[in-house]
């Protein structure tokens, strides 16, 4: 049976492809005190290369890093903060893990750049770049690949009463229109991912519908990243049989549900914090297409 077909391969500035023929595991390392599932847990640089080289073990093409959190009800974190606390770990990485590809998940540019400088190759902005003026320029400039996810509001009040006419159709316009003006500050088309930007300033139902319609954002010609992670929509659904809702890292099948889908559907990479299940489940949904 021939390969099923991929998404584009996305050129880093260092050189390598990352080639999107097969399914891409991204693995989440916060180094953060208060990220919604992980919290506190990988904030000195020993932890969080320990747990990074755990998640390059179990498979991971994609170390993606971040120094704030971007949950709902969240404030922000200054730029200068946030470079102190990715910037050590991204360094480390480069140094004990090799050849690893590695992201910086921020909207700041001066945070970005810093962690270019460091070794990152990849620049992940949940604001598809309309949190700061300088991030486009920064991308063009470096040549590296940045994720335009799609987000209504801010983390701060993107919970409060999301509304959409059409979810779908709004979100693949959104995302359309940021990788039209990515390609106008100077970004190359191939270096441009995507990203529905699954539980920002969305309910339940418009993260259902976007998962369901996963196919319509990967037909824009983009490559599509998917960030359901442990993420409380599914919680909604996943009610235990005590009544209870399970907590965000009981949400690991939850995860690999939409995974499996997301490859159906023609999605080629997953940002997730669970890697070794995932990346199960990306690779047997992979193998049934
Ligand atoms: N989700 C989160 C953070 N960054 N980036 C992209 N491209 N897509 C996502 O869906 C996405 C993202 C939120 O998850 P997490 O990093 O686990 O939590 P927190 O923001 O609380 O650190």
């Amino acid at each position: 049976m021939p390969p099923p077909e991929g998404q584009p391969n996305v050129p880093l500035p260092d050189g390598r492809t990352l080639t999107l023929d097969r399914p891409r595991i991204m693995g989440i390392l916060n180094v953060t005190p208060d990220s919604f599932s992980d919290g506190g847990r990988f904030v000195g640089v020993d932890a969080a290369v320990t747990h990074a080289q755990r998640m390059a073990r179990e498979g991971a093409d994609i170390l993606d890093i971040g120094g704030e959190s971007t949950r709902p009800g969240s404030q922000g974190v200054p730029p200068p903060e946030q470079a102190r606390r990715v910037v050590p770990v991204i360094e480390e990485l480069v140094a004990r893990i090799e050849g690893v590809v590695i992201s910086v998940d921020t909207s700041s540019a001066a945070v970005a750049e810093a962690a270019l400088d460091a070794g990152a190759v990849i620049v992940n902005d949940v604001t598809a770049a309309r949190g700061d003026p300088d991030m486009l320029l920064l991308a063009a400039e470096r040549g590296c690949p940045i994720v335009l996810m799609h987000m209504q509001g801010t983390p701060g009040s993107m919970q409060d009463a999301p509304r959409y006419g059409d979810v779908v159709a709004e979100v693949c316009a959104f995302l359309l229109d940021r990788a039209n003006t990515a390609q106008a500050a100077g970004v190359v088309k191939d270096r441009i991912l995507i990203d529905p930007g699954i539980g920002f300033g969305k309910t339940k139902s418009h993260n259902l519908a976007l998962l369901a319609n996963l196919d319509k954002l990967v037909a824009l010609g983009f490559p599509v990243l998917l960030g359901t992670s442990r993420k409380r929509f599914m919680g909604a659904i996943c009610t235990e049989p005590d009544g209870s809702t399970p907590q965000p890292d009981e949400l690991v099948g939850a995860t690999c549900a939409t995974t499996a889908l997301g490859v159906a559907k023609g999605v080629r990479l997953f940002r997730v914090h669970d890697v070794q299940a995932n990346r199960q489940a990306a690779d047997v949904a992979y193998h049934m297409l």
